[in-house]
């Protein structure tokens, strides 16, 4: 008999602490308020809460600009506070994780201030600094053309000594030089082992592929011939020692805490023989890796927010290609299509109009909780939170990636009133924000976030008297949270094929339905899913012995009765599931 890691049957839940609850009045998130709702997570099912960066931060990127890993940023609360959270966890049996943000750290970190300090500080080559190329002209040029992912260089002059920094995300988040073992250490001290020495289960690892950079620190080719900075993923994406460090993380740090949890977040990487050197168990690097291919789903391919129309056989090849990822290989993967750098999954796969709303989100409730691997909802995904409106200004977006993508398109498209209108459209369509509102809790002022007079940081949805928690508690079963706390009771009875089954699709052409299957030794299990606005016929697989189980519209059982052979019709946005064996 193997034993299975506890964290394969896990059901995870992501926490982003500015958007969660409010306990003091100051209209941000915070600790205290993350533990006063840790019963209501026990309750929906929750074996392990993610806390998104709550550590002393600048919060030029909400707190991904770490300048102190070993404090709490006050106005989410203290380490004390930490250590309740981490204890209110273990005492009910759940687990927590925090997000290891090591690729780059603030530029207000004292390793960062003592680095730019001068270049012979000790600490200089703890970031990576190169000197300045020159143009014909003699015009100075950052060392590549790189375009960071906020936009603009990736290289930042520093005239107090000369010489450019790199920042692969905002200027103010310097990364760090992993090509230095005495940094390295560091990291492993301040960020790892002081969080695991107070009990932490493990760590969602931040942009983990983008630690080893190519060494040539070459230009990228030109694609967008407007800009001077240009994509160049593939010169800091799965770089040349990337393995090895992580193996030395493991070695150094993981090993000596038991087997702490680690999910990797794994951007530009499609190939899953490439995905397999990261989470192949003989090799001990991650538990397991977020893969993007889900959330690029609609993202524009020259850059992320230019909307692209999709078709559904393109969600249902990704949905396959990593649930076929676990086939033969000792490599795990995750389920998730939500959290706080997406749009929310209704609006985005489905439909958030008020006639659909609802059973999209048990739609996709279903087809979630159907499949392989580790678990994954976002704060708001088991009430079906939806994007923000159309009807909100521009200025009501507050996400650096969204402030600093609308101003250079602008810019380019000199501010012509159409191109402005479109920018906005896409920004509804896929900003970060649209997973940052606050949480809704009840229909009171500000969504029950908080009791702030000023109101909460970031706007509350317009339809939080619709979609909120204590209304659905109300509501019981027929509700999206009740919907999810059945459909995550049922995974958990049925993990074996659930969460560990082989995975079958469907005529995976067809751009109406997704039908799957999963299969154990002895156990059956059929998924019918209709991702239209209409009525749709689908067949079912041909299963031996199949009975109806579960479905997303409340009558599907005495629709069931009348059923005859394997055809069914199903309702707008209706998912049914059935088991055999
Ligand atoms: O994101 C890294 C990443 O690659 C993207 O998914 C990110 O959303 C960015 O928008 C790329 O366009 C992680 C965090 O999840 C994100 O919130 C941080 O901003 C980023 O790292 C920097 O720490």
């Amino acid at each position: 008999i193997t034993s299975r890691p506890w964290w394969k049957d896990a059901v995870c839940y992501q926490i982003y602490p500015a958007s969660f609850k409010d306990s003091n009045g100051d209209g941000l998130g915070d600790i205290p308020g993350i533990v006063s709702k840790i019963d209501y997570l026990k309750n929906l099912g929750v074996d392990v809460i993610w806390v998104s960066p709550m550590y002393e931060s600048p919060q030029v990127d909400m707190g991904y600009d770490i300048s102190n890993y070993e404090k709490v940023y006050p106005p989410y609360g203290t380490v004390k506070d930490m250590e309740d959270l981490i204890e209110a966890c273990h005492k009910r049996g759940m687990k927590l994780i925090l997000d290891l943000v090591v690729n780059h750290t603030s530029d207000q970190h004292p390793w960062f201030k003592e680095s730019r300090s001068s270049k012979d500080n000790p600490k200089r080559d703890w970031y990576v600094w190169k000197p300045p190329r020159y143009a014909e002209d003699g015009t100075r040029l950052p060392p590549t053309n790189w375009r960071s992912y906020f936009s603009g260089p990736t290289w930042e002059w520093d005239e107090h000594t000369g010489e450019y920094y790199l920042h692969l995300f905002a200027k103010e988040m310097p990364d760090l030089n992993w090509e230095n073992p005495e940094t390295r250490r560091a990291i492993y001290d301040s960020a790892m082992k002081f969080w695991l020495d107070k009990g932490v289960d493990g760590f969602r690892v931040d942009t983990v592929n983008m630690y080893s950079k190519r060494p040539e620190y070459a230009d990228a080719p030109v694609v967008d011939p407007l800009f001077y900075e240009q994509p160049a993923y593939s010169h800091w994406a799965n770089g040349p020692r990337i393995h090895e460090f992580l193996r030395e993380m493991n070695r150094e740090v993981l090993d000596h805490y038991g087997q702490p949890m680690t999910v990797g977040e794994l951007p530009h990487t499609p190939d899953p023989k490439q995905v397999l050197e990261y989470v192949c168990a003989s090799d001990r690097q991650l538990s397991m890796v977020f893969q993007f291919d889900i959330v690029n789903v609609g993202e524009g391919r020259e850059h992320k927010f230019v909307f692209r129309e999709w078709k559904l056989p393109e969600l249902k090849g990704v949905v396959e290609k990593w649930q076929r990822f676990v086939e033969g290989t000792d490599g795990w993967t995750t389920v998730f299509c939500e959290n706080h750098d997406q749009p929310r999954s209704v609006s985005r796969y489905c439909s958030d109009l008020p006639a659909a709303r609802t059973c999209s989100a048990k739609l996709l409730a279903l087809m979630l909780c159907s499949l392989t691997g580790t678990l994954f909802l976002y704060q708001g995904q088991e009430i079906g939170m939806i994007n923000i409106p159309s009807s909100w200004n521009i200025d009501e977006y507050r996400d650096i990636e969204s402030v600093n993508f609308y101003k250079a398109m602008a810019a380019k498209a000199d501010n012509d009133a159409a191109q402005l209108e479109r920018l906005h459209d896409c920004l509804q369509k896929l900003a970060r924000d649209n997973a940052r509102l606050p949480m809704q809790w009840d229909g009171s002022a500000h969504a029950g976030f908080t009791d702030s007079e000023k109101g909460p940081w970031m706007r509350v949805h317009d339809l939080y008297q619709e979609i909120n928690v204590e209304k659905q508690i109300r509501e019981g079963e027929g509700s999206v949270l009740g919907f999810w706390k059945r459909m995550i009771q049922l995974r958990k009875k049925h993990a074996d094929v659930l969460a560990h089954g082989t995975f079958e699709g469907f005529e995976m052409e067809d751009e109406r339905t997704f039908v799957f299957g999963k299969r154990t030794e002895d156990a059956r299990v059929a998924v019918v899913l209709n991702f239209t606005g209409e009525e749709q016929e689908v067949r079912l697989p041909e299963y031996e012995g199949l009975r109806f189980e579960v479905g997303s519209y409340e009558d599907a059982k005495e629709e069931e009765e009348r059923a005859e052979g394997r055809l069914r019709r199903l309702r707008p946005w209706e998912g049914r599931l059935y088991m055999a064996g």
